[in-house]
């Protein structure tokens, strides 16, 4: 046989087309991509017929926290490597990007780096790669930088607020700067810590523990400012950087702003800024608890829209899931509980700070139909595989990308199509005992994922049929969204 699988009869969709194509499959990746009928079948070890269902690059989803330690409030994080990347592929995701996470205490990246390959290796589903996390840039961890590309890490991730986590601008541009030197492209929480801290203890004072006050004590204002600042000091090194899950649409601005006048200012938005709210974590009792993420979920529709707009019109370059789940049964009761005989709705203050999303990302994506499809696959794999280095290896259905593929059902109302559905936790793959998108409809779910031409997902036949260690780690190139602005070495300016 000529080809090893393919895919016919689909609607293919590419950051740049959609039409009738069928996708043939040599080995692990793509051998060509041609008009309906072009390959025949008889030369064909498997064939998947797509009966008119979208056939998309396989998600890239860039923004994951699995197997961390306590850093976001109490407790760990409740996903490992194996359960991450196995929800990730029930929900059309091929690759992840999670973080390898300093604490303070810990002087040398390298060996962070050799830590959390060593959590992951043999361990997943997904193919992946990792973001370093520098939450302390002494001279022993910016010295690191260039061993770290070296060894295929492109981009890392600082924080502007988290008592463990929190950089003060100096520390920033130290890290912006060995940045530049060697091609690294910086993500940037925005928020302001100090305003959070001083709103949890105004809130605290009068005597406002309950969940849905984790909202008021993360104002936009916090983000907004902390994202303008950002942008300064990015302009200031002149390098690139990434803001991550904006929520406000005001930081939308000030980015779009950004952008307009040139600056290599690239910006990220998540499910949770579209698709949840504030009323979620004002839910009785403790429940507003699963939706407490950062920054909040926002207070309504103008919030969304704002966020839309900037999906469509370019302002974000990605839709990351920032799955940071913790176990809602640990929170209201377990080693990390929030709550107490004194404090019976529990202290926002130590509710972890993360929500489960990596398995819903796509899904709900697609049943929103918000996005036009083309602009739907560049936010959610072949722009996050530019960005950081993977393509076109990965994001791409090109003759020589690896052949990682979601195939969905046939849209709502032709045959093969899903009925509309809720979504309900149980339906998912992670080790999480809730999704904050619990009874969310749904009218799309991958009904094949492939990743290296396996398929490693069939929702009709057995569902997970991957195996744990397939996934490997894939070394990354600089960004090719982010390039050198050709400025040479930074001088202090005259
Ligand atoms: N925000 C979250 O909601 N979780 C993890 C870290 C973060 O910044
Ligand atoms: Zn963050
Ligand atoms: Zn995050």
């Amino acid at each position: 046989p000529i080809y090893d699988l393919l895919i016919i009869n689909g609607i293919v969709v590419t950051d740049k087309e959609i039409g009738e194509f069928d996708v043939a499959v040599k080995g692990e990746q793509i051998l060509a991509v041609e008009p309906r009928g072009s390959f025949s079948t008889r030369e064909a070890v498997k064939v998947i017929d797509a009966q008119g269902g979208y056939v998309m690059p396989g998600g890239v989803d860039a923004h994951v926290h699995l197997q961390e330690p306590p850093m976001f409030g109490k407790g760990s994080t409740a996903d490992n490597y194996e359960t991450g990347s196995r929800s990730a592929i029930a929900g059309g995701t091929t690759t992840i990007i999670t973080f390898a996470p300093q604490r303070k205490h810990e002087p040398s990246l390298l060996t962070i780096l050799a830590a959390t390959h060593a959590k992951a290796a043999n361990n997943c589903f997904t193919d992946y790669s990792f973001h370093l996390l520098v939450s302390n840039p002494t001279p022993t961890a910016l010295a690191e930088f260039a061993t770290l590309r070296r060894e295929g890490i492109s981009s890392l991730k600082i924080y502007m607020t988290y008592e463990a986590l929190q950089l003060h601008d100096a520390q920033i541009l130290d890290v912006l700067l060995e940045a530049r030197k060697n091609g690294i492209t910086t993500m940037v929480h925005a928020e302001n810590g100090h305003v959070i801290e001083w709103m949890t203890r105004k809130l605290e004072e009068e005597e406002k523990f309950a969940p849905k006050w984790h909202g008021t004590s993360h104002p936009p204002m916090a983000e907004f400012e902390a994202t303008y600042r950002a942008i300064c000091l990015s302009e200031f090194i002149d390098t690139p950087i990434l803001i991550v899950h904006v929520s406000s649409p005001v930081a939308v601005e000030h980015i779009r702003a950004a952008q307009k006048k040139g600056l290599p200012i690239f910006a990220e938005t998540c499910p949770q800024y579209v698709f949840l709210t504030a009323a979620d974590l004002d839910k009785p009792g403790f429940e507003g608890a699963k939706c407490v993420c950062a920054p909040p979920p926002r207070e309504g529709v103008a919030d969304h829209e704002g966020i839309w707009e900037g999906l469509k019109d370019g302002t974000f370059t990605v839709f990351s899931s920032d799955h940071c789940p913790f176990k809602y049964e640990d929170r209201e009761m377990g080693k990390m509980s929030s709550i107490t005989p004194e404090y019976p709705e529990g202290r926002f203050r130590y509710i972890p700070n993360g929500i489960a999303g990596i398995e819903t990302r796509l899904p709900l994506a697609m049943s929103a139909e918000r996005l036009e499809l083309r602009r739907l696959v560049q936010v959610t794999s072949t722009d996050a595989a530019k960005l950081y280095g993977l393509y076109p290896r990965k994001g791409a259905l090109l003759p020589g990308s690896d052949a990682d593929v979601t195939v969905w059902y046939p849209p709502t109302g032709k045959d093969g199509s899903l009925a509309e559905f809720e979504l309900k936790n149980e339906m998912l793959h992670h080790n999480v005992d809730y999704t904050p998108f619990e009874g969310k409809k749904l009218k799309q779910w991958p009904r094949w994922t492939i990743l290296r031409g396996q398929v490693v997902w069939d929702r009709e036949k057995g569902g997970l049929l991957g195996e744990k260690g397939y996934g490997k780690f894939i070394k990354r190139d600089r960004s090719c969204l982010t390039g050198s602005r050709g400025l040479g070495e930074w001088k202090i300016p005259e």
